[in-house]
């Protein structure tokens, strides 16, 4: 611990009565902000009990981890994590966006040590205790809601229920359907027809678990069922119409319900679903889904709302 930090420290511990919170001493910088904030609530002359909770909040914000979000803004499964962090207007000294190519591409060694599977998107998190490697944009999105609980959305419902479900729609968005988007990429029809088929399996199980009042998926509250959908919905949206002739929401009136709605639910939402369309639409430019022999059955599509 730093000269700064031990007299911090010092002067902490003589001010301090009834604090419960530790004192940070991970960075110098929150260390000074925990101190310096309480201390001159203490100098005011509002009431004691004002006084222990600021001092209380500063110390609870000084003790946040630092994370950085590898991820780039074709990556529907980042767009997860960053519809999150924009609503939540999570500031860059709370998470800071950073290119995988920045630790030299997703294959590279030092990505690896964060994600051993070399995907996106992953997060590297200073914790007080140690770094902390996180993958898994469910994951990551569920550790955010929480750390920022307090930052309005608060993206955790407030019943079990709610959150059961919200847990099972982001599990069976990843086990049943993302696996088998990959197959709209395949080089024969038969294989890209196959998953397709398997998607609309998990579309129908999405359909069956979402909430009939919505306006979110498993109701008034924004949850992850909301991140992941929202996240990979750009992709689906563009590829289904456009070379397999038809939309998730085909037949799935909860499915349409809460397409209706996320289209105007927020500037972040058409945001994050505008970075993944247009990077498709940059892939169609160069001529990707020709040189897989893939026909357009639609014209080039457009953002609608
Ligand atoms: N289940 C993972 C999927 C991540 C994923 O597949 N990301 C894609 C980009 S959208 C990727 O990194 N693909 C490169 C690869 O698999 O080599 C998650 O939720 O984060």
């Amino acid at each position: 611990m730093g000269l700064i930090q031990r007299d911090l420290r010092a002067l902490w511990m003589v001010t301090s009565t009834s604090r419960s919170t530790e004192f940070p001493t991970h960075h110098p910088r929150q260390a000074m902000s925990a101190f310096v904030a309480p201390f001159l609530a203490s100098k005011l002359r509002a009431g004691r009990d004002l006084a222990i909770i600021r001092t209380k909040m500063s110390a609870e914000a000084a003790a946040r981890p630092k994370v950085t979000l590898y991820t780039m803004p074709i990556s529907c499964y980042g767009a997860r994590v960053r519809y999150l962090i924009r609503r939540k207007k999570l500031t860059e000294d709370q998470v800071q966006i950073s290119l995988p190519k920045d630790l030299g591409g997703i294959k590279s060694e030092d990505y690896l040590k964060m994600n051993p599977l070399g995907k996106m998107p992953a997060a590297y998190i200073e914790e007080p205790k140690g770094p902390l490697f996180l993958y898994e944009s469910s994951v990551i999105c569920e550790y955010l809601a929480e750390v920022f609980s307090d930052q309005d959305p608060c993206f955790i419902p407030k019943t079990p229920e709610a959150r059961a479900k919200a847990r099972l729609i982001a599990n069976l968005l990843d086990v049943y359907v993302g696996p088998h988007h990959m197959y709209m990429y395949k080089k024969t029809d038969a294989d890209r027809a196959e998953g397709v088929k398997k998607m609309d399996q998990g579309f129908d199980a999405i359909e069956h678990t979402l909430s009939l009042d919505g306006p979110y998926a498993v109701g008034d509250q924004l949850s992850i069922a909301d991140c992941c959908l929202w996240g990979n919905w750009p992709f689906y949206d563009f590829m289904l119409p456009t070379f397999f002739a038809r939309h998730p929401t085909d037949g799935r009136p909860k499915l349409a319900a809460w397409y209706k709605h996320m289209q105007t639910e927020s500037s972040a939402a058409r945001e994050v679903y505008a970075d993944v369309f247009n990077a498709l639409y940059s892939w169609w430019d160069r001529g990707r889904w020709n040189d897989l022999g893939m026909t357009a059955v639609t014209p080039r599509p457009e953002i609608s709302f």
